[in-house]
């Protein structure tokens, strides 16, 4: 995380600094670790790493995190509001199409929310086919490994 971004009293994000959620969801943290054929070899600190690296030198913050837990998801995507952040990239993994709690929390908060994943759930089984995140994100990069979540953040940092 850019801690440039936050006043430490209250939490709330400094203006000049526009800052950017990117949240991950359940059983990401062992990315790199299985499946590389599916997911690549990156792990989920070297993504992180990546996008801090892009961001900054595009003169904003991400503030990248995971949780295999939905309810924390879910308030992150409120903390998102509380502190204005400009956006969310949001890979909600499994959670994208189970769950509806966090489609509602999508639709209750107004910063935009781009949906992002490491594979292509449209060539995989069929259970992924239905995206709950998609029906609230703004648009959605999947399909090009670690590089969706760079190709999410070249898209916020333009707005
Ligand atoms: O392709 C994606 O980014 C997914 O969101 C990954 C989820 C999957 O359920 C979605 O359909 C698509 C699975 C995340 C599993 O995380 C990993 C754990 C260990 C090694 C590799 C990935």
């Amino acid at each position: 995380m850019c801690n440039r971004c936050f006043d430490n009293i209250g939490g709330r994000i400094l203006a000049d600094q526009p800052t950017i959620f990117v949240l991950n969801g359940p059983n990401l943290n062992l990315l790199g670790t299985r499946e590389p054929e599916i997911y690549g070899t990156d792990t989920l600190d070297d993504i992180a790493g990546r996008l801090d690296d892009h961001a900054r030198a595009a003169g904003a913050c991400i503030d990248f995190r995971q949780s295999n837990h939905e309810g924390h998801l879910i308030d992150w995507l409120h903390e998102a509001q509380a502190v204005g952040a400009k956006a969310v990239l949001l890979n909600a993994a499994g959670f994208t199409h189970t769950s509806v709690a966090i489609l509602d929390a999508i639709k209750a908060i107004t910063v935009p929310v781009f949906e992002v994943h490491l594979s292509d759930p449209h060539k995989r089984e069929s259970f992924r086919h239905l995206s709950y995140v998609g029906m609230a994100a703004k648009a959605v990069f999947a399909g090009h490994g670690a590089k969706s979540y760079e190709l999410a953040l070249d898209v916020v940092l333009q707005l």
